[in-house]
């Protein structure tokens, strides 16, 4: 792991642990916190639904096992910050991580549907907005509050949002939000709330800092402050390289390119180009269809890579024929989120 801070602990995958894996592994796949891991004992612990319902409902993790049907997603997740990195080149962005393009991943989820605790719970009128509240207590709020956030109950009760206590098959880890976590396939990593408590029935969205004030795009010149900005909700089309990685020189030559490539919601990746030239010609990669409708999908091409110094690029397009834009700069917001611009990587070919 590329560790960004210890504490909070925050990490990003590296490309060679991203690279031709469909699903991350536990040990590899990127952990975002806002304040400390919390540790909560399972048999103490009970999801509470409330707010708009006509049941409020207080469960254990056995009654919510037992009272629904499982289901099993495939779903990458990704964090608003992913390739920040990119944007901070373009200009400074304090107090933020300089993420690279490991703050994705993907998991095979095992949960059940949001969709049919909310069903069992009964909705009122005036339902819009489903929030989700967890006990770790991040300083780095203002002011300092527990995590929080929602989606609007168009995307609570779609099916796919899972309230999930399995990742790969296996028990969800510490780190991952165990006993308990939102997964939100499709919208950013943000809305995908761990160590989940509460689930609030509403007709606004979540007054927590990090709905309300962060994960939010503010115009360039402007400041982030509360309802400032657009709301972010479903993930925006983005690709980067994987193989090579950039670390180390690579030989001349036939050379695969691969990466990853994920468009958000109900879009998937149709095409991927890669360009030895900046971008004045491109040539198309091979692209794999989608495993799932929530999964990344991976590219590769072989190129023939000359001596010495080449800026690799790609760019991805979706099945709505939109495609990345060219420069971060063009995309440049004060925290540094969404930077889904063309993908570069300088790599050293050295016989
Ligand atoms: N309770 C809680 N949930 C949270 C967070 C957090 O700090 N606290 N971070 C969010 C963000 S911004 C992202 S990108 C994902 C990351 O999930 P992961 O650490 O399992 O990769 O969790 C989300 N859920
Ligand atoms: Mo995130």
């Amino acid at each position: 792991m590329l560790v960004h801070e210890w504490e909070p602990f925050n990490a990003e995958s590296p490309r060679h642990a991203l690279a031709g894996r469909l699903t991350t592994g536990v040990e590899s796949f990127y952990s975002r916190n806002h304040g400390p891991i919390p540790h909560i004992d399972p048999d103490a612990w009970r999801l509470r639904v409330d707010g708009l319902v006509d049941r409020p409902l207080t469960l254990s993790l056995g009654e919510l096992r037992e009272r629904f049907a499982a289901r099993e997603i495939m779903a990458t997740l990704q964090c608003a910050g992913n390739r920040r990195q990119g944007l901070i080149e373009v200009r400074d962005i304090p107090g933020e991580d300089p993420w690279g393009p490991g703050a994705t991943s993907t998991a095979l989820w095992t949960g059940v549907p949001l969709a049919d605790v909310l069903a069992a719970a009964g909705l009122r009128a005036g339902a819009e907005h489903v929030a989700f509240s967890a006990p770790d207590v991040s300083l780095l709020a203002d002011p300092p509050q527990p995590y929080g956030g929602s989606i609007p109950l168009t995307k609570a009760i779609s099916g796919e949002v899972l309230l999930a206590w399995g990742m790969n098959g296996r028990p969800l880890p510490q780190a991952h939000g165990a006993p308990l976590r939102v997964v939100v396939p499709g919208w950013i990593g943000a809305r995908s709330v761990k160590w989940l408590r509460e689930i609030t029935v509403q007709a606004e969205p979540s007054a927590n800092y990090f709905q309300a004030t962060a994960y939010r795009l503010v115009p360039p010149e402007a400041q982030a402050g509360p309802g400032v900005g657009v709301s972010l909700g479903p993930v925006a089309l983005n690709c980067d390289i994987l193989r090579p990685d950039g670390t180390a020189p690579v030989p001349p030559g036939p050379t695969e390119v691969t990466g990853y490539a994920y468009a958000g919601d109900d879009r998937s990746v149709v095409r991927v180009d890669v360009s030895l030239d900046g971008g004045r010609t491109w040539e198309q990669a091979e692209l794999d269809a989608p495993v799932s409708p929530w999964s990344w999908q991976h590219w590769r091409l072989t190129v023939d890579l000359p001596p010495g110094e080449t800026v690799l690029t790609a760019r991805a397009w979706d099945s709505t024929a939109a495609t990345q834009p060219e420069s971060p700069a063009s995309v440049w917001n004060p925290k540094g989120y969404v930077n889904n611009s063309w993908a570069r990587l300088h790599v050293t070919a050295t016989p």
